[in-house]
């Protein structure tokens, strides 16, 4: 596990480094003397080790519902979030909407209602989705608020003082869909679907059109070395390490300047240029603001701005990892601590797309999977170096193995008053099963035992790199270990009688029941009502499930365990109940009766 403090004289070092490197870089002399009083400004702050974190999603476009693809971001930055809450840190955690633009403003034509009103109904069915999915954010912003406003003219008319934004002119391609300028090298051919020859983004097959404006642009173009060094001197702060090596290879080719606003008369719906009516603030500047707005910009800021990491999906890569660091270099202002980018669901090999057809609703297959269902599905089997392909079958088999019958199994095996009479923790006995190895216990329960021991740092090192999916598989491996111990010993056929079988019985009981509490605790953040039942069932109070708190097996280290002797908690409910698959089976009901005996 990496101690805060660890992170702390890292980022010093990272600091240290960048410091001496800005001196060298070939920038002007303003831009030089502005990213020293940056840099400067992050090394005293990021320095002082105040247990802060402040985690971001996207804010998500509002010209359509909520897909799966979104829940998945929001899934991982809660994840997140959680985790920071249980090592004791003091984490923040905003989400919400982007409701400017183009596209917005455009779809809100379509639907013919008033934008705001438009906005308003499609960020409550993300505000809706999120709870019911217990996304714990502790901000929801909205772009339409006046907070943003204030914030995204004063950051504006920052960069507009300090000589970063110039009246210029446009002319190029721009794709609405993705809110984005591009280059003739990102420009294909293709034909739409009523067969007419398109010109398209390369990246993400939206059709794109030529426009030519004036407008205002930002110096882009002079931050490329700055932001090389920040990357530089910062390895991890693009994660997982494939999308770090992208953003490094698009700052060695040629870096533009950026085109900041539209022209009012096209765009409407948007912050107007502090200072010019006739132009509307670019939708991406104006979003990307939001995460100031909620640190609190421009007051008192640096509490949470000084330790911000955000979750975005690859496609929005560019706007995060090099127009974002270009703009807040530019303001003064420190740099995002991380970037961790995931990759995209597909359905049949193909992004999830409206157009498409092949949109998931997460709605509903939260309500068929179960809350916690669907976010473990997510987590468990979304990598984020690649994309995913979802599909009902996976997450009912996953679920089903994963959750029901290993976990639950456990559970259910360690509880159930054929085994657990006087529903208690179990009492542990060191003669059978003294810390060497003796007794009754075998090779393979030490081996389970040090994996167990080991699981927590294992997991939260998974988790700290967003690799989630892999601290799940080692606690999928764990409980599997631990059934298979159950298994091995069967505590069924010994005899009750008996007192030294009595006390292995008990051995077995009180080992399981210690795995058990280490599952509950490390799965909190990813299913946190399924965690609540099972560390209550044990008996596990609220203020003992924290990470500082696992202290697994101490009866085996002739220390005390608080737990052992308590009564178990009253709900004996199943932990997850076995999903049916409604389609499989209406199609092989034979298979399914069989299975059912
Ligand atoms: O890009 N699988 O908003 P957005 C996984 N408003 N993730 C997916 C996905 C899929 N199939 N489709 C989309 C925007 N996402 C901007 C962000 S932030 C200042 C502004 C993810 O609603 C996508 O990668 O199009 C992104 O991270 C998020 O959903 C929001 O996408």
């Amino acid at each position: 596990m990496r101690t805060p403090s660890l992170l702390v004289t890292r980022s010093c070092k990272a600091i240290h480094r960048l410091q001496q490197s800005a001196f060298a870089s070939p920038v002007s002399a303003v831009y030089r003397h502005q990213t020293i009083s940056v840099l400067r400004n992050s090394s005293t702050i990021s320095c002082k080790d105040d247990r802060s974190y402040y985690i971001t999603t996207p804010i998500f476009y509002v010209n359509a519902s909520p897909h799966l693809g979104h829940l998945y971001s929001a899934v991982i930055a809660d994840c997140l979030h959680r985790y920071k809450l249980l090592q004791g840190f003091n984490s923040k955690f905003a989400t919400g909407t982007d409701e400017h633009g183009l596209k917005i403003q455009q779809a809100a034509e379509a639907a013919g209602k008033d934008p705001l009103t438009f906005c308003t109904d499609v960020s409550e069915r993300f505000k809706h989705l999120f709870n019911r999915c217990n996304i714990s954010y502790t901000d929801y912003i909205r772009t339409t608020e006046q907070r943003h406003h204030q914030a995204v003219k004063h950051f504006w008319s920052v960069l507009w003082n300090k000589g970063l934004i110039y009246k210029g002119s446009y002319e190029g391609w721009y794709s609405t869909q993705d809110e984005s300028f591009l280059t003739a090298l990102q420009v294909g051919d293709a034909v739409d679907s009523s067969g007419n020859e398109i010109k398209v983004s390369l990246e993400s097959g939206h059709k794109v059109e030529w426009m030519k404006e004036e407008n205002y642009m930002f110096r882009l173009s002079a931050f490329r070395s700055q932001l090389l060094d920040w990357l530089k001197g910062n390895p991890r702060a693009i994660q997982p390490e494939i999308f770090y090596q992208v953003v490094l290879k698009w700052l060695q080719e040629d870096l533009p300047d950026l085109s900041v606003s539209r022209q009012r008369s096209r765009l409407q719906w948007g912050i107007p240029v502090p200072g010019d009516a006739e132009q509307t603030i670019y939708v991406w500047l104006d979003a990307l603001v939001n995460y100031l707005t909620v640190a609190g910009y421009p007051d008192i800021h640096n509490q949470s701005w000084n330790v911000a990491h955000h979750i975005v999906g690859k496609d929005i890569l560019k706007f995060h990892a090099v127009y974002w660091p270009a703009f807040l270099l530019g303001a003064g202002l420190p740099l995002p601590q991380t970037i961790y980018v995931h990759s995209h669901w597909t359905v049949g090999g193909k992004k999830m797309s409206k157009s498409l057809g092949n949109v998931v609703d997460p709605l509903e297959r939260s309500k068929q999977f179960t809350t916690d269902g669907m976010r473990y599905f997510l987590l468990r089997q979304g990598v984020p170096d690649s994309d995913s392909d979802y599909t009902d079958d996976k997450a009912f088999k996953l679920l089903n193995a994963e959750l029901a019958d290993s976990l639950g199994g456990l559970l259910n095996r360690c509880t159930a008053p054929a085994l657990n009479p006087a529903q208690v923790y179990t009492a542990f006995c060191p003669q059978s099963f003294p810390s060497e190895q003796g007794g009754r216990a075998v090779g393979e329960d030490y081996h389970m035992l040090e994996a167990v021991k080991n699981l927590p740092a294992v997991v939260e090192q998974h988790y700290e790199s967003m690799h989630v999916y892999k601290a799940l598989e080692a606690i999928s491996a764990c409980v599997r270990q631990t059934n298979g111990f159950v298994q091995r010993h069967a505590p069924w056929k010994l005899e009750r009688s008996d007192i030294t079988d009595q006390r292995w019985l008990d051995t077995i009981i009180h080992v399981s029941l210690e795995c058990l509490r280490i599952y509950g605790t490390l799965l909190q953040p990813v299913v946190p009502e399924i965690s609540d039942k099972l560390l209550s069932r044990l008996g596990v109070q609220p203020g003992e499930r924290g990470l500082a708190d696992v202290n697994f097996l101490p009866k085996i280290r002739g220390m005390d365990c608080p737990f052992e002797g308590r009564v178990l908690g009253s709900d004996t409910g199943v932990l997850f109940t076995r999903l049916e698959n409604l389609d499989r089976d209406k199609q092989n009901p034979k298979k399914t009766k069989k299975a059912k005996k």
